[in-house]
């Protein structure tokens, strides 16, 4: 059985297991990473060099990086549908996938430890703001993509929606003030109704 080293309220490994409820496929989830540990281990350095979370094993097929065991699953599993078969509409998913990662993700990331790791008498207000004032200039560049299209590769949902879903539920939850996305809110909302994205996506940040 496919087997994924991670704690349960990681974004990236929400990323992997949401791909995973979305096959329906049998997985052991092992709980690695913060006050769980287990990342700097020798035995888990040597599945993992960089001592973060997500890894899976899947047959002996040992892989890193949210985004590429997205792919990796997608393309596997769901040719066709999360892995789409027309080059440029994968072009486009893969796309808002590092997107949503390496931009929006890294833009947020300084609210999200401030506003949920860190005690309040400790947090740098200024610094939280600045990240929550760059999310919103970036969230409506998801808004607007995705005007007269449900999904944001197009008309199906595919593994493009999976990063970009897991890094919009924290901006949502978040206690800040958030500006008007109205496709954007509407695209959640679609999202809000897969049964696996309320599983591994809607919990409560801590
Ligand atoms: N680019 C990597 C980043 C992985 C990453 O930074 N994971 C964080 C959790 S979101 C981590 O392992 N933090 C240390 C820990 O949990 O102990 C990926 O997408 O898998």
């Amino acid at each position: 059985m496919l087997k994924i080293w991670g704690r349960r309220n990681s974004v990236n490994v929400k990323k992997a297991l949401w791909c995973l409820e979305e096959l329906g496929l049998a997985y052991e989830r092992v709980d690695a990473g913060r006050e769980y540990g287990v990342v700097d281990t020798p035995g888990y350095r040597a599945l993992n060099p960089n001592g973060l979370v997500p890894t899976i094993d899947d047959a002996g097929f040992v892989l890193w990086e949210s985004h590429a065991i997205v792919r990796y699953l997608a393309a596997k599993h769901a040719a066709g549908t999360l892995w789409p078969d027309d080059l440029r509409v994968r072009a486009d998913a893969d796309r808002w996938m590092d997107w949503a990662g390496a931009t929006l993700g890294a833009a947020m990331r300084p609210a999200f430890w401030g506003l949920v790791r860190t005690p309040p008498a400790e947090r740098d207000a200024r610094e939280i703001a600045a990240s929550v004032a760059r999310s919103a200039e970036l969230v409506k560049i998801a808004d607007a993509a995705l005007a007269g299209r449900p999904y944001i590769a197009g008309d199906a949902f595919t593994m493009g929606d999976i990063p970009l879903g897991c890094h919009v539920y924290n901006w949502m939850t978040l206690p800040i003030e958030r500006p008007a996305t109205p496709r954007l809110a509407a695209w959640y909302g679609r999202l809000a109704e897969r049964p696996a994205f309320r599983r591994v996506v809607m919990l409560p940040l801590s």
